[in-house]
């Protein structure tokens, strides 16, 4: 029980006692009314503790507030009046007076409760911006990591983009495992696998009834294979979501650049979102038109990129097929490029933009690289990037593949900076991942858990200059209880700052920041400082948060950390704050860290 509770509950035991004791002896004492002041002392005590734990300013007219000042007045009031009787009042007054005494007690109830009600639990909640992410959005945010495999007869040919005129005997893995892509992604972290269905050369990699142009004219499992199929069980199997890359450029198929076209590839998708169960994602590329095969054809062709693909009809289709899924383009409608392939978001990075006006393959890539905080639409940020030069498998890029200390810079430029990160791991002809990718990714892996396992902020105590509400729905406590869905809420128009007690100076170098993005995201900049030997430092500063930002800052030893809310769109709300200290295999061969969160 808070201290609060503890006198709010004096105040009804002695004013109810005071009340009875006297109804029983029908008889005003006055020890009755001197029981009638204490419990007033004590509703006073209590009212001002509720308010001392909000550290909000004292709102007269703010309901529970209100119904807690009814009840004080109508105590008082009784409590003089008691008195008055009993110093100068008649026998027959002091006889009669309980009557009073006990309706009064009654009218009483009815305002002490609810003002304890709406003061120590039922706060209100605190409000949304006006675009908020989807359930199926958070979600997506919360996966942090997901894997892209780029395999198709391009790596058979070692090229990028396959011409489209690539005959389907080329496609012959010797050892494709589709179980070793999956338990591989899973045992790195990665929540998620997307596979190239269709690239830009046409080649299906499931057998669709639509076009010849696939595995089945391919001698791999003597063209009875379905590698959709071996890819969405293996994924599943692993507890893995999975997404499908259908490209829009097809420069096999004769139809491309007219409208017939698009039948083929709605026919597709339909497929896809028909016959291999939940699809989690569909991932639509950007690349489109120019030279290709198409059909014999051997020409140039170019689309009008604004309105050939009739993209929302397109969308509504994927919906209508199966409504959880979500799509991925320059423009959404659910999930967004952040711009780039290098795997980086910006350093303000918002969740919100204005899908209107965002062309499909033509778009503002500083836009996208940002977002915008008067977008009319959530659209989670994905930052892809392969680990390799190349999207597709080459040999002689198996000496070029990411060393850890490059995915870390991808990982606190993606993750850290309020994206997803999709990560492309290619596999070889034998259309298994390459030994090199493994090893890297599990040292990855092995880095990232050292250095974020134990969180220095955990459990310790925080103290906020204000918080919303009475009681510990908003309370600065839940920045460090591990709970994502919980989180601390400022005082509206009063400062946002919460305090962490390190307790003993504790060393760190990194930093984590959550907002709980069901609220929308509402920070735009943050100030962080540091208490080292007494002295107030500033050790970071930035703008946006959103699902997660990660700091990297000079290590320092403090014993308390301060994070201020300088600025937010709407009542700044956090829901955790994290300190870490690095692994050591982090600044081993790595590039300058400070400041690159
Ligand atoms: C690009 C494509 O052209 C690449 O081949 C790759 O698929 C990448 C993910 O998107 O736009």
């Amino acid at each position: 029980m808070t201290w609060p509770a503890v006198l709010i509950t004096l105040a009804l035991v002695f004013y109810s006692t005071g009340v009875w004791a006297e109804r029983i002896a029908r008889y005003l004492k006055p020890w009755h009314v001197a029981a009638f002041w204490t419990g007033f002392a004590f509703d006073v005590a209590g009212t001002w503790a509720m308010h001392r734990l909000a550290t909000g300013p004292f709102d007269l007219l703010a309901a529970h507030t209100l119904t807690g000042q009814i009840a004080l007045w109508l105590m008082l009031i009784h409590a003089a009046w008691a008195t008055r009787v009993v110093r100068a009042g008649t026998e027959q007054a002091r006889e009669g007076f309980h009557r009073y005494s006990v309706i009064v007690w009654l009218i009483w109830l009815i305002p002490y409760f609810g003002g304890m009600y709406m003061g120590m639990s039922g706060e209100s909640d605190i409000s949304t911006t006006a675009v908020v992410p989807s359930e199926s959005q958070v979600d997506y945010q919360r996966m942090e990591m997901i894997g892209f495999v780029h395999f198709t007869v391009n790596t058979f040919t070692d090229r990028e983009w396959g011409y489209g005129d690539e005959s389907p005997e080329i496609f012959r893995p010797t050892d494709l495992d589709a179980d070793q892509w999956a338990s591989v992604a899973a045992e790195v972290g990665m929540k998620e696998l997307i596979l190239t269905a269709k690239h830009h050369d046409g080649f299906a990699l499931w057998p669709s009834a639509y076009t010849e142009h696939s595995v089945r004219h391919s001698p791999w499992r003597d063209g009875q294979g379905d590698l959709v199929r071996e890819f969405v069980d293996a994924a599943r199997e692993h507890g893995l979501k999975v997404g499908l890359y259908l490209s829009p450029w097809d420069r096999n198929h004769a139809d491309y650049g007219r409208a017939e076209y698009l039948d083929y590839y709605r026919d597709q998708l339909r497929e896809l979102l028909t016959d291999y169960g939940p699809i989690s994602e569909i991932w639509v590329d950007g690349a489109n038109g120019g030279s290709g095969w198409y059909g014999g054809a051997d020409e140039e062709r170019r689309i009008d990129r604004k309105t050939y693909y009739d993209w929302p009809a397109t969308w509504s289709l994927v919906k209508s097929l199966q409504p959880e899924t979500l799509v991925f383009s320059d423009a959404g409608p659910d999930i967004r490029w952040i711009g780039n392939e290098h795997g980086y978001a910006g350093e303000t990075n918002w969740s919100t933009i204005n899908t209107e006006g965002v062309v499909v393959g033509a778009a503002d890539t500083e836009y996208l690289n940002s977002g915008d905080p008067d977008g009319a639409q959530w659209v989670v940020p994905l930052c892809d990037t392969s680990i390799r030069p190349g999207w597709f498998y080459h040999a002689s890029e198996d000496e070029q593949v990411k060393t850890v200390s490059e995915l870390l810079e991808v990982y606190y430029r993606s993750v850290g900076r309020n994206c997803v990160l999709l990560l492309n791991i290619p596999p070889d002809t034998r259309g298994l991942f390459h030994e090199n990718d493994i090893a890297v990714l599990r040292e990855f892996r092995r880095i990232l858990d050292e250095t974020f396992d134990v969180d220095l902020a955990a459990g310790r105590p925080v103290t906020g200059a204000s918080h919303r509400g009475r009681g510990g729905t908003f309370s600065p406590a839940h920045l460090v209880d591990g709970d994502p869905d919980s989180y601390w809420a400022a005082h509206e128009g009063l400062e946002a700052t919460v305090e962490i007690d390190l307790g003993r100076p504790t060393y760190f170098d990194r930093i984590m920041l959550q907002e709980p993005i069901r609220l929308g995201q509402r920070i735009a900049a943050f100030t962080i400082e540091a208490r080292v030997e007494g002295e107030w430092n500033r050790i970071a500063d930035g703008t946006t948060i959103g699902y997660k930002r990660l700091l990297r800052v000079p290590g320092v030893e403090a014993d308390r950390v301060r994070i201020s809310i300088d600025d937010a769109l709407a009542l700044p709300a956090l829901s955790r704050v994290g300190l870490f200290e690095a692994s050591s295999g982090e600044t081993t061969g790595s590039r300058s860290t400070a400041d690159e969160g």
